[in-house]
């Protein structure tokens, strides 16, 4: 039997330790250089969907950092690193998840970085600094906080689940996922709304959620935090039998997760 490894197949040992130290310098960057006077850039979809200073200098440290490192590899990131690559190897890039969370100075936001392998996460890292924890991922090798194991809750009732969501940045939508939360609050233990999907992800990963979902994220939201949820012994995913996209995402234990998916999906969380 053959030990040399296919030259194809990427080490994940490095793209982890690219992900991580990227990560770390661009949570650095981000907890020690934000101006006293932080204000709003620009704005995309939305007056309130925002993006600061800070969201585009953090995405030029981390795509210039591994570009030196890997020049073949493609990036995808949320303030507009966009190129395909010859590697098969994707950098899938939130510089600054939360960032509302970020402009006001509230703690619960995060750098998540995930290596793709022609379309599949091997690697993922989030640096959530305010917290002083870092949640890492290798695909098939488990999930860490901290160099520690992370493991997800079981399953529980609804009555005892706390469940954590997220809203759009566009009023109609907000309506809609308002109603969906309207009857859910009665059923769930209670309900969460941090601001930062990728450590919404990482929270049920530990453990400190029971499950999460939200409507409309985008590939850079979920990548490295969806990684780490499942290598943490949660499922993810949309609508049943869908994988989690901007339709819906899902995640949850297993045994938990099917019974949400279908309450989620019958109460239309999928569409606005
Ligand atoms: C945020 C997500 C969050 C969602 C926000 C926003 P951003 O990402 O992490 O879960 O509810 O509306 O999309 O825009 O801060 O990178």
């Amino acid at each position: 039997m053959s030990t040399t490894p296919d030259p194809q197949t990427p080490d994940t040992a490095q793209l982890l330790e690219i992900a991580l130290e990227a990560a770390r310098r661009a949570g650095a960057l981000l907890r020690d250089g934000r101006p006293a006077d932080l204000g709003v850039a620009a704005t995309k979809s939305s007056p309130i969907d925002v993006v600061t200073e800070m969201d585009i200098a953090a995405e030029k440290l981390i795509t210039s950092y591994i570009g030196r490192l890997r020049p073949d590899d493609g990036f995808l990131g949320e303030e507009g690193a966009s190129s395909d690559g010859t590697s098969g190897v994707r950098w899938v890039i939130d510089p600054l998840d939360g960032t509302v969370n970020y402009l006001y100075g509230l703690p619960s936001w995060s750098v998540s970085i995930a290596a793709e392998f022609h379309g599949t996460a091997l690697v993922g890292v989030v640096e959530a600094p305010m917290r002083g924890e870092t949640y890492q991922a290798v695909l098939g090798g488990g999930a860490l906080v901290n160099g520690v194991p992370a493991h997800c809750r079981t399953a529980v009732e609804f009555s005892q689940a706390l469940v954590s969501t997220g809203f759009g940045y566009l009023s109609e939508r907000r309506a809609a996922q308002a109603e969906v939360v309207r009857t859910l609050v009665p059923k769930f233990r209670d309900i969460r709304r941090a601001g930062s999907a990728a450590i919404d992800l990482a929270d049920v990963g530990c453990g400190r959620l029971d499950a999460y979902y939200e409507r409309g994220l985008n590939p850079w939201d979920l990548a490295a935090g969806a990684l780490f949820a499942r290598e943490a012994g949660a499922l993810t995913g949309g609508r049943p039998g869908a994988p989690a996209s901007g339709e819906l995402v899902v995640a949850a234990p297993p045994g938990l997760f099917e019974p949400l998916q279908e309450l989620l999906d019958g109460l239309g969380a999928w569409h606005d």
